[in-house]
C-alpha cells in the first residue's frame, strides 16, 4: 500500500512537472521609486511605484513567454503619456533579524488601457550590508484581469500580448527585488525616493494530479 502510495505521488509530481514547467510571462521594471514607512522598530511598509521625474524615469515590460508570445513595453518615461499604465508594490517589512526579516503584501501591473495583472507576494528580505537589500518571494493568486472595456490583451506603449494564457488561474510565480540605500541600513528609518527593480515570473499552478502527489508525499513524511 505504501509502496502504491509512493509510485502515485511521483508519478503525480512528473505529470505536474511536465505541464508546468514553463514560465508562461515574465515582468521586468527598473527605477521605481521606493519608499518605506516604519509603523515601530521592527515593522513598517515598503512601496515601490512607478514614476517620471527628474529623479525617476520608470521603465519596464511584460512579456507573454507562452505561445504566441509578444511583448508589452513601458518604455522610459511612461508615466508621463497619461495612459493607465502603471506598476505599484507594496509589501510589509517585519525585521527577524539585524539584516534580515519576512515581506508579505501585493503587486498591480496597469496596461496603458487599465487591465491588470495582480499578485499576493511572501517571502523574504536580506542584506549582505552596505545599505543592499533584497526581497525575494513566491507569487500567489497571480490573475489576469481584463478590465473595462474587454479587449483581452495587455497593452504596453509599444507592443501587446494575448492575456489568455495557458492552464488556470490563479497562477504562481516567482518575485525578485533589489535596491541599494548606501549606508543606509536595514530599514532604519524612513525614507523615500529610492531607485528599486523588480522581476517577476510567472508559471501555471499545478493540476489536480500534482496535488495529489504532494498530498501523497506528505503522508509518507507523516508516516515515516
Ligand atoms: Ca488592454
Amino acid at each position: 500500500m505504501r509502496s502504491i502510495a509512493s509510485m502515485c505521488a511521483v508519478a503525480g509530481l512528473a505529470i505536474a512537472g511536465s505541464a508546468s514547467a514553463s514560465v508562461i510571462t515574465t515582468f521586468s521594471y527598473s527605477d521605481l521609486n521606493g519608499s518605506y514607512s516604519p509603523i515601530n522598530a521592527m515593522t513598517g511598509t515598503f512601496s515601490a511605484v512607478a514614476a517620471n521625474t527628474a529623479s525617476f524615469q520608470t521603465g519596464g515590460d511584460v512579456s507573454r513567454t507562452a505561445a504566441p508570445g509578444g511583448t508589452a513595453q513601458f518604455d522610459t518615461g511612461f508615466m508621463s503619456l497619461g495612459t493607465s499604465a502603471d506598476m505599484q508594490i507594496t509589501l510589509s517589512v517585519v525585521k527577524t533579524g539585524l539584516l534580515e526579516g519576512t515581506g508579505s503584501g501585493t503587486l498591480v501591473i496597469t496596461d496603458i488601457d487599465g487591465d491588470t495583472i495582480t499578485a499576493d507576494i511572501d517571502g523574504l528580505w536580506q542584506s549582505p550590508g552596505f545599505g543592499v537589500v533584497f526581497f525575494s518571494g513566491l507569487m500567489s493568486n497571480v490573475y489576469f484581469h481584463d478590465n473595462g472595456a474587454a479587449d483581452g490583451t495587455f497593452n504596453g506603449v509599444n507592443g501587446s500580448f494575448d492575456m489568455d494564457m495557458p492552464g488556470n488561474p490563479p497562477y504562481l510565480g516567482a518575485f525578485s527585488q533589489l535596491y541599494i540605500r548606501f549606508g543606509g541600513g536595514f530599514f532604519a528609518s524612513a525614507f523615500t525616493g529610492q531607485t528599486v527593480s523588480a522581476d517577476g515570473q510567472i508559471v501555471p499552478a499545478p493540476g489536480a494530479l500534482a496535488l495529489v502527489g504532494v498530498a501523497g508525499l506528505m503522508a509518507r513524511r507523516r508516516r515515516a
